[in-house]
């Protein structure tokens, strides 16, 4: 499909800046020449893209609102979501890559991290030359992180962490890992762990349906000695890595978009080709109820994307309002590339196509960052103050 057939059905473009187009539309036309080319292939191999966290890092998708003085892009919220809105049209691995690196690794180095941690860390990893992944979800606890039992004691010179971190994005490749885990009072807290350090390991998990252009493993700690330097200094408890989760969600909510778009665009395309009953698909009523809806809900997503910018940038936005969004958008996006899969008959199982990759990746996607259930019971909690979980 042309890229000008993206649709903007309520004229949403004039409420975005001309500096806000242009970093749409550079990393468009990456995604167009670098990732499309290339992924259905390393999505049907299970291999990542080679290369990508130093292609992410040079068109800017890596921090994009860190400030400027440590390597980022001192964007705005909208500017963020555009990016991750571009990326996942063209995979949902490609923006977990800039999610994680942006949201879960600089994200809490900028905000909680110390100004040497600042300076070590966040040049090389918004330059894609240091990849970072973050462990929160252990095998026993996923929707319940505050269950976790990775935990680290004080040995005078330095810190002893133990324990093991389950389904990390990028942990085979990681140079660095955020890891949360309780100190010796049971209290949350953020370290640094380097890879090299003894007892650190960080097995792949095979075998994936779902990203399979993504990386994912374990993150294993035996006795390893972490340097008091290490200790992220500015948080104590949950909210510390709940708060980058508020970030990573509003970057999925923008990103699920474009992944919908990509389904949708697809869909109308060859709605409007195939003929059946000697006239095109697209001329029978049931086909357009389905593309009908499809651009409804895409237009629905992207005001609400929008909007939660503009709150986000005004830090007004709240985590409720992040669940709910992250939750209507995955959902929304998930039903489009089921849809608008059964729009191309048996062309849509196939890898020249991007509905089934796009369908099975948003099934890791609608599960991780918070389930869909869990987000509701967020909702649940905000409407009515009655925790349900
Ligand atoms: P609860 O008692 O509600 O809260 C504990 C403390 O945290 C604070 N808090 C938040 N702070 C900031 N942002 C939020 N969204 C927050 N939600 C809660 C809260 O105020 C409290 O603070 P304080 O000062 O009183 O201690 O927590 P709970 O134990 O009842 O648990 C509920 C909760 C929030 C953990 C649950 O609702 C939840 O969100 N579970 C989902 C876990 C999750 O999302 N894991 C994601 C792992 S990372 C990942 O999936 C990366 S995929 C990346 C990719 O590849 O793109
Ligand atoms: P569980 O918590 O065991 O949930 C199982 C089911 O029970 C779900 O349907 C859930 O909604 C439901 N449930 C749970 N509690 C309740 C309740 N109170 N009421 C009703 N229903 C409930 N984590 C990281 O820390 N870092 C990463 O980089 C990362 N990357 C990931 C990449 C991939 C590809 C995947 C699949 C996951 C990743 N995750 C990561 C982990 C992800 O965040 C968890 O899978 C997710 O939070 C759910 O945890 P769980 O899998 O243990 O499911």
């Amino acid at each position: 499909y042309s890229l000008t057939s993206i649709p903007d059905y309520y004229g949403i473009d004039s409420l975005l800046t001309e500096e806000h187009k242009l970093i749409r539309q550079s990393v468009r036309d990456w995604v167009e020449s670098f990732v499309m080319p290339q992924i259905d292939h390393a999505a049907q191999n299970h291999t990542d893209i080679p290369n990508l966290m130093k292609e992410l890092g040079q068109i800017g998708a890596l921090g994009p609102y860190i400030p400027v003085e440590y390597g980022g892009s001192g964007l705005d919220q909208i500017s963020y979501g555009l990016i991750m809105q571009e990326l996942e049209r063209g995979d949902s691995a490609v923006r977990s890559a800039a999610s994680v690196q942006s949201s879960l690794v600089m994200f809490p180095i900028n905000k909680f991290g110390s100004e040497e941690q600042k300076r070590k860390y966040l040049p090389k990893l918004a330059a894609g030359e240091m990849i970072g992944s973050f462990g929160l979800t252990e095998p026993n606890h996923g929707s319940d992180p505050g269950s976790m039992e990775t935990n680290f004691k004080d040995m005078g010179d330095h810190y002893l962490l133990n324990g093991a971190k389950m389904w990390i994005t990028n942990s085979p490749l990681c140079d660095i890992a955020v890891v949360w885990a309780k100190n010796e009072e049971g209290k949350v807290q953020g370290l640094i762990v380097e890879r090299g350090m003894e007892g650190f390991t960080t097995p792949e998990t095979h075998n994936k349906w779902s990203l399979r252009a993504s990386k994912t493993g374990e993150l294993v700690f035996n006795n390893v000695k972490v340097p008091k330097e290490n200790l992220l200094p500015g948080v104590t408890g949950l909210k510390g890595p709940l708060s980058c989760l508020n970030s990573a969600r509003y970057g999925i909510s923008w990103g699920v978009i474009g992944a919908a778009i990509d389904c949708y665009c697809t869909a109308v395309q060859y709605s409007k080709e195939r003929k059946q009953f000697g006239k095109p698909i697209g001329s029978y009523q049931l086909q357009q109820k389905k593309l009908a809806e499809f651009l409804t809900e895409i237009t629905k997503a992207q005001l609400l994307c929008l909007q939660l910018g503009n709150l986000k940038n005004e830090h007004k936005a709240t985590p409720a309002q992040i669940s709910m969004a992250k939750r209507n958008n995955v959902k929304m996006a998930i039903d489009i590339a089921r849809e608008s899969r059964q729009i191309l008959g048996g062309m849509g199982i196939m890898g020249e196509f991007p509905m089934m990759r796009h369908a099975a990746n948003l099934e890791s996607v609608i599960t991780y960052e918070g389930t869909h259930d869990v987000h509701l019971l967020i909702t649940g909690l905000d409407i009515t103050g009655i925790n349900a979980f």
